[in-house]
Formats: C-alpha cells, sequence, structure tokens
C-alpha cells in the first residue's frame, strides 16, 4: 500500500488531459504517433520507439477493428521501453487494456449510431471500474476525407462533408456543453485530404477544450498548418508507418 500511494500521485501528475491543457495555453502542440496493434510487431518495439520523430510526445494505440488480444501485447511491449504516455484510441470497447495510461473515451458524434454514441462506452464500464487509467471525455467527430474510412464503414455512419463548416463547429460546441474534455476531428485513417486549417480555425474559435486533429496528415506543412489553425495534438499513423 505504501508503495501504491507514490505511484498513484505519480499517474496524476502526469495526467494526459492536463498536458492537453497545458499544451494549450503555452501554445506548445503535442504530437500523437498512432500504432495500430494488427500492424506492430511487439518484438521491435525498442527499435520502433528509437525511430520515432523527435517532436513525439505521445503514444496512441487502436484500430477500427483490432484482433483480440493484440492492444494488450502492444501496449506491454511499448511500457517497457518508453516512458512516453500511451494513450488508447479504441475502435470498440474490447481494446480497453488497464496498462495503459489513458482511455479517449470517445463519443462519435458526427453519426446516428447510437451503438458509438453510447452503447459502447456503457460496455466498456466494467473494465473501468477498478483500475487507474484515465478517461478523457472526447467528442470524435468524423470529418470527409476523400475516401470511405474505417470509422465510416465500422460504426455505419457518414462523415460530415468538409465544406459544413457551421455543423462541425456545432457539433464541437455541443460536444463542450455535454462535458466532453475535448474534441478529436478525424478524416479517417489514411484520408486522402485531412482536416482543412479552416475548420480547425473554426472549431478553435468557438470552443475552449483542445482540439485533437487526425487522418491524412503526411507533411510538415500540414502539420504546422494545423498547429497554426488552432490544433493542440496532431495524430500521425499512416504517414509514419509508410
Ligand atoms: C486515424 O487520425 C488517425 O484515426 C491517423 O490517421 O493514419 O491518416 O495518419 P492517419
Amino acid at each position: 500500500m505504501a508503495l501504491l500511494v507514490p505511484l498513484l500521485i505519480l499517474r496524476q501528475m502526469i495526467s494526459i488531459l492536463q498536458s492537453l491543457k497545458t499544451a494549450k495555453e503555452s501554445k506548445s502542440p503535442l504530437l500523437a504517433i498512432l500504432i495500430d496493434p494488427d500492424k506492430f510487431d511487439s518484438f521491435s518495439a525498442s527499435v520502433f520507439v528509437r525511430s520515432l520523430p523527435r517532436a513525439t510526445t505521445h503514444l496512441f494505440v487502436g484500430g477500427s477493428t483490432v484482433e483480440p488480444g493484440a492492444t494488450q501485447l502492444v501496449v506491454a511491449a511499448l511500457k517497457s521501453c518508453t516512458a512516453k504516455p500511451v494513450v488508447l484510441f479504441p475502435g470498440d470497447y474490447s481494446q480497453i487494456d488497464p496498462e495503459a495510461d489513458a482511455l479517449l473515451f470517445m463519443s462519435l458524434l458526427s453519426g446516428g449510431n447510437p451503438e458509438y454514441l453510447i452503447g459502447q462506452q456503457i460496455k466498456a464500464v466494467s473494465r473501468l471500474s477498478d483500475n487507474h487509467l484515465e478517461v478523457i471525455p472526447t467528442g470524435y467527430i468524423l470529418i470527409d476525407g476523400g475516401h470511405i474510412s474505417a470509422v465510416s464503414r465500422v460504426t455505419g455512419t457518414n462523415a460530415i462533408p468538409q465544406e459544413n463548416i457551421d455543423h462541425i463547429c456545432d457539433i464541437a460546441l455541443a460536444a463542450q456543453f455535454m462535458g466532453k474534455s475535448c474534441v478529436y476531428l478525424e478524416a479517417g485513417s489514411g484520408a486522402v485530404i485531412p482536416v482543412n486549417s479552416e475548420i480547425i480555425k473554426q472549431v478553435a474559435s468557438k470552443i475552449t477544450i483542445p482540439i485533437i486533429v487526425g487522418g491524412g496528415i503526411k507533411s510538415e506543412a500540414q502539420l504546422e498548418a494545423a498547429y497554426n489553425a488552432g490544433a493542440t495534438m496532431v495524430v500521425i499513423g499512416t504517414a509514419f508507418e509508410d
């Protein structure tokens, strides 16, 4: 018990949500590299960690569909060779692993499928009650990235066209009013077109919670454009895999 207390304090000290808030306030944006557990070789985790871009602040783990147990193997492998925070970005509740540092507890607000608005979240509860995984309430908004994304396929929902900026802003503000701690603007993994800077800018002008942006970001210019428009964190998966 005596040892547990400092561990709990340490976990609280490195709250991921707090780091998002601090990054937003100090305008020091964050970079998360997304790992798809089905494509990751856990035996090469240390090589992977050494190859990360220097600017990497967080590791995200998850995918729209993942083999049972794969997430847990990846989290364990990463935790054994890096101190970078490991954040779950799950496609469904089966990907929740208490050994990670935090969980984006997402609700897909852009689509009308109750399973991804509240169904998966209820199923997740039994995996969350007895551990200290940091749970970050996240409004997840799927925006058209120029292709049919895995999120769209799995959830059976349509992405919002990029030109519907007012609608995207309304969803983001609704997320804030509902008590979400951050908003994730998602163009979908492998998007042809990332979330437009104007969307990020408009959303950032309406809400006060941090904005995470991901999907199709491949170049330094796109990364900088997202940061300059108001993204607190950018998530890159495919470009780093490639
Ligand atoms: C997907 O936003 C993430 O959920 C990352 O997308 O793989 O296109 O970088 P990419």
